[in-house]
């Protein structure tokens, strides 16, 4: 009997420890990152052409064999349609448009709601954000009877941007029971495939139909899309605009572990955590990866270098060690490597910033702003900020 307790006991403690958090940085294991200039045949990657021709089309297939999933690319029908419009919201401000996005595909069909605001004021088609929406759909009212700073819509018109936002539920129901509830009604052979695409690859899907819509409507340029996510928003984000390179640019707020933090310092929220928590994020291969991030054949930096040369801003915030603030810079830092083929400089220091101190300089904008998991509208304002600086 004491045995059996005793063998028990340390069964318990040896699962305990690995799946406890570490925030320690003294106990980061020592990793070596997969290079993002060599190419599986370990040839160097030391020009735009080799790296467009063979190392961007080799990670993308990395994320999608291991991580994300596939993205599906065609379907049968898509249609859009005005559900409601205001041309005198927000107090003649602004013009409002609620647009549904209807696509079918397999005799199934899914249905994105969006809602737009564009500045009344600009006659010319303007640059938009667009958000992935992971929290209430309060935050994202179309009559403004909450204003948050997870979506500030009025900052962002008195910048003279559009924007809009879908609910991530409307492309997979954010729950490990209903995910399937949503796009991949479409493709329901993604279900039963180790690389299919689950809730994320989903929520990236449906992005990419707004876009398909934006390139319908005169109000927006669609060449000035800035695709905006917060935490698994965030992770979505990255992984749409490194797929769809009609956005022009990615916002990625607080995304933390298979964000923009990098797996293999497993500091804070590990591959292991984040597959048993949400099991509906990502493909089934990823599993694989469960307390094993050595055999990963990728990691985060080399998801933002996808983007280049598109700016991405990347923030933190002081509070939130789940997602790894110092991970999360060192990624941005290493895909600065890629920027470099385009011949694009960051203004991004060496090291971690001190906290509130954004930099902003396209292609690749860093903060760790001081407080919580959140986004905000200080945040926003840094996203304008960069924005400017790159469209106007
Ligand atoms: C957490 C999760 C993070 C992040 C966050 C969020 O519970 O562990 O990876 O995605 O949720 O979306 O707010």
């Amino acid at each position: 009997m004491k045995k059996l307790l005793f063998v028990l006991l340390t069964f318990m403690l040896v699962s305990i420890d690995l799946i406890a958090q570490n925030y320690d940085e003294s106990k980061v294991p020592i990793y070596t990152l997969p290079n993002v200039l060599e190419s599986k045949n370990k040839k160097k990657i030391a020009n735009v052409k080799d790296w467009e021709n063979i190392r961007r089309p080799e990670i993308l297939t990395l994320f999608e064999e291991n991580v994300y999933g596939k993205t599906p690319k065609s379907f049968d029908k898509i249609n859009f349609k005005v559900k409601n419009e205001n041309k005198n919201a927000m107090n003649g401000k602004a013009y409002l448009k609620e647009v549904e996005i209807a696509v079918s595909n397999n005799n199934e069909t899914v249905l994105i709601n969006v809602v737009l605001f564009v500045p009344s004021r600009i006659k010319k088609p303007v640059p938009a954000f667009l958000l992935i929406n992971n929290r209430g759909k309060n935050n994202t009212s179309p009559t403004r009877d909450t204003i948050s700073g997870f979506w500030p819509a009025e900052q962002v018109m008195d910048a003279g941007y559009a924007i809009a936002a879908f609910h991530v539920n409307d492309a997979a129901p954010d729950d490990k029971n209903t995910f399937q509830n949503g796009v991949l009604r479409l493709y329901p052979e993604q279900l039963n495939a180790d690389n299919g695409m689950k809730a994320i690859g989903s929520w990236a899907w449906a992005a990419s139909r707004v876009m398909d819509y934006f390139e319908t409507d005169k109000h927006i340029d669609a060449s000035k899309i800035i695709l905006t996510g917060h935490s698994r928003g965030g992770k979505a984000s990255l992984w749409v605009a490194a797929q769809d390179t009609r956005f022009a640019m990615c916002v990625t707020n607080c995304s933390g572990n298979t964000g923009a933090a990098l797996s293999h310092r497993r500091f804070g929220e590990t591959i292991e955590v984040i597959n048993t928590t949400f099991p509906h994020w990502f493909a089934n291969n990823y599993k694989k990866f469960n307390n094993n991030e050595k055999a990963l054949p990728l990691d985060q930096h080399m998801l933002i270098a996808l983007i280049a040369p598109r700016p991405v801003y990347v923030t933190n915030a002081s509070q939130d060690l789940w997602a790894d603030p110092v991970g999360t810079f060192k990624a941005v830092k290493e895909a600065e490597k890629v920027y470099g083929l385009y011949q694009l400089q960051s203004s991004l220091p060496d090291s971690p910033p001190a906290i509130n101190t954004p930099f902003i300089k396209p292609p690749l904008a860093y903060h760790n702003r001081e407080g919580k998991h959140d986004m905000t509208f200080y945040d926003w304002a840094q996203f304008i900020k960069t924005a400017d600086l790159y469209f106007k």
